[in-house]
């Protein structure tokens, strides 16, 4: 688009079901956030919107798990997250929540006007029913038993073990999580959204008028949605939690907006309570052309912010979004992230372990946003390691960026009597010179990465001046030069020159890490004694920010080092955490397709030799063993049982590594009739045995033997 004359700012609304995860952090929120405050550092009509998400199952479910109500849960999080997002520098201009009677009201009215001018369709369907709790079951309300791993608790939209989504139709033995008991299909009448109608209008809009600026997986999995064909989407739910349809709808009692429906609207009605707030009008940021919408999301987010509620927008005649940057997910030391299996660090752990504890608390939040952005899952999945932090931290920020701040300083107070020495023309040499056009083609490409939304590229601009600082230095070496001052004339003027110039490169680098490293970016003023609106983009690039003459601040470190001691222990924190949880949440890793392992000391009836003589166990070697794509849990192991080799389907991934049991015999149940786990057919199972703690051990003969031997 032309110049925007103001831009608004989105960031996914959490849901306040729990803490968030730094994955979230890296996903929606912090790259928003150095977005909104580099537009701001450009004196841009901006306003960055965001807040909870307060309905849905996800926070009824939470409710039920916590025993608590819906209300009381929203309450709790909302609190939290609001705080934590603030803590880590998330600078949003509203942070608002769904569950307002302002939401409420927008939302209603949105319905409304799309329901009066005919866009939505009424439709009578089948759904589940729990008879004995007279209330209709939400897909997250039906679990079941997982046609892909055979996890008992599977949703009826997600197994949470395989990470397959399901519809409540594939689970094996559905029952209502409310009563129990398997649910009945009953009657209901919904509107519909007709996506179907728009799908010429979606196309033309994604496909043609943004395929050049929008994200490729954006682009990707909007087209394969389309592709598959658009379906008219239910927008109503048979719940009592949610924003109520308006009271004016006909048989819409008892009904309430489907969360996904009234979630995106959310972003309005915290435009709208921002704009009360500070006296301002709302509607522009919505309805003017020359308005810039970006929608920062995580990719489980686009079809909704790229279809669904561009459809809606347009419907209602507000703009659309300008793009909707969406990240990829960011791993966890070799896992994926998640908080309900434990395998997580919350923002809320993050903040009471470095940023409360000590008085550097400020610098370990810019730690975080810079690794977080280094490693920023922008094209494809990335990975955080505590080690991976310690490095970045130590060898980059430390090392490279805030050592030449700190050198800048201290040779400025050695040498040049802690003022800001002159600049003399007379012998500015080509490395001095070289280094001003770096400075203003640091500016340039900075400007180029951020526009096109590559955070990441733009943070490695900003340490990489840095490093040529350092480099420049150590050319210049203007302490050898100190030492010649007797008998070379023009000593004293380049060792002027050397720390004028990294004294107004600091400067800069204080303006390019700001949107960044907010907090760093304020030290550093402080140090320089100069006002914070030095900051301002403007001042990117000038050669002469700092007034020659002027005494700063004795140099104080920027960031600090992360010790091993500190990665040692949240690498241990994080493996006690998740040992916790599986065990609270008794998710035993079952090694069969279809029975769960039992209970530790749980008798079983007892069976005749018959039965026994039945099975057919064998000693095996596991000769390979691989991690099956998407399947968290499952390992693909290939098996020597003497005469022939079994391709079997182990629920032990998260037990052990595959390259550490290669080798190992193990006993086979042979004669196991073959099963397809993850399109891989199973042939055969490995017994296990599962300690106090639910971790499981091989069962094997206690030396080596044939492959192929007998067990009975
Ligand atoms: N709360 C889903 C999520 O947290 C949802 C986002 C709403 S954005 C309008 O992934
Ligand atoms: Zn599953």
């Amino acid at each position: 688009m032309n110049k925007p004359k103001r831009y608004l700012v989105t960031s996914a609304l959490p849901y306040a079901n729990g803490p968030k995860h730094i994955g979230h952090l890296a996903g929606a929120y912090l790259p928003a956030d150095i977005y909104v405050r580099y537009l701001r550092a450009k004196k841009a009509d901006v306003v960055y919107v965001c807040g909870s998400d307060e309905h849905g199952a996800a926070i009824t479910i939470q409710a039920m798990k916590e025993k608590t109500t819906p209300r009381a849960i929203v309450d709790k999080y909302h609190a939290m997250l609001k705080s934590n997002m603030a803590d880590l520098g998330i600078s949003f201009d509203i942070y608002h929540r769904t569950s307002s009677p302002l939401h409420h009201e927008t939302a209603q009215e949105f319905f409304t006007t799309l329901n009066n001018k005919g866009d939505l369709n009424q439709k009578e369907t089948e759904q589940y029913y729990d008879e004995e709790a007279k209330s209709f079951l939400a897909d997250r309300y039906i679990i079941g038993t997982c046609p892909v791993c055979a996890n008992n608790n599977a949703y009826g939209d997600q197994c949470e073990k395989c990470g397959t989504s399901l519809s409540p139709e594939q689970l094996i033995n559905p029952r209502s999580t409310l009563s129990g008991h398997a649910p009945a299909k009953k009657l209901t009448t919904h509107w519909f959204l007709p996506l179907d109608k728009h799908e010429d209008f979606l196309r033309e809009w994604i496909l043609t008028e943004h395929k050049e600026d929008w994200k490729v997986n954006v682009l990707g999995q909007c087209k394969s949605w389309m592709d598959l064909g658009l379906q008219p989407r239910a927008v109503t739910r048979d719940l009592d939690w949610g924003v109520p349809l308006p009271s004016d709808v006909i048989g819409g009692e008892g009904k309430v907006l489907y969360v996904w429906f009234d979630a995106p609207i959310g972003y309005i009605s915290a435009t709208k309570q921002w704009a009360i707030d500070n006296n301002k009008d709302w509607k522009p940021y919505w309805n003017s052309p020359d308005t810039k919408l970006v929608h920062f999301i995580g990719k489980d987010n686009i079809v909704f912010h790229a279809i669904i509620f561009p459809v809606m927008l347009k419907l209602h005649g507000f703009i659309l979004p300008d793009n909707v940057p969406s990240n990829e997910f960011m791993n966890l030391e070799g896992d994926k992230m998640s908080t309900s299996r434990g395998w997580s660090i919350e923002m809320d752990d993050y903040i009471n372990d470095f940023v409360k504890k000590d008085n550097g608390g400020a610098q370990m939040v810019d730690a975080l946003r810079y690794y977080l952005t280094q490693i920023a899952p922008e094209t494809k999945d990335s990975e955080f390691t505590w080690k991976g932090f310690q490095d970045a931290v130590n060898s980059e920020l430390v090392a490279i960026f805030g050592n030449f701040i700190n050198r800048t300083f201290v040779l400025m107070h050695k040498l040049c009597h802690g003022k800001v020495p002159p600049l003399h023309m007379d012998i500015l040499d080509a490395a001095d010179k070289k280094m001003f056009e770096d400075i203003q083609n640091t500016k340039t490409s900075i400007e180029n990465l951020i526009d096109g939304y590559q955070f990441r590229d733009a943070l490695y601009e900003v340490i990489d001046l840095a490093r040529k600082g350092n480099k420049y230095m150590q050319d210049k070496q203007p302490w050898i030069v100190a030492k010649t001052i007797e008998a070379n004339p023009d000593a004293q003027k380049s060792i002027d020159n050397c720390l004028h110039i990294c004294l107004q490169l600091s400067a800069n680098l204080a303006v390019f890490i700001n949107p960044f490293l907010p907090f760093a970016a304020k030290k550093m003023c402080y140090l320089m004694k100069v006002v914070d609106k030095i900051l301002d983009w403007e001042n990117a690039g000038k050669p002469k920010l700092l007034s020659i003459g002027y005494a700063l601040r004795a140099p104080e470190l920027l960031f600090r080092k992360i010790e091993d001691e500190e990665v040692k222990e949240q690498v241990e924190k994080l493996k006690t955490k998740k040992a916790q949880m599986e065990n609270t949440e008794k998710l035993t890793a079952t090694t069969s397709a279809d029975t769960p392992s039992p209970e530790a000391g749980e008798a079983k009836p007892a069976i005749q030799f018959d039965d026994f003589a039945k099975i057919d166990l064998k000693v095996g070697t596991i000769l390979s063993a691989e991690k099956i794509e998407k399947a968290d849990k499952l390992l693909k192991l290939e098996v020597d049982l003497g005469v022939e080799k079994r391709i079997i389907v182990s629920g032990i991934a998260l037990h052990f590594k595959a390259e550490d049991i290669i080798g190992k015999q193990v006993v086979v149940v042979a004669n196991l009739a073959p099963r397809k786990m993850r399109g891989i057919e199973s042939q055969g199972m490995i017994l296990m045995a599962e300690d106090n703690a639910g971790k499981l051990h091989f069962v094997n003969p206690d030396t080596l033997i044939t492959a192929g031997a007998a067990v009975s």
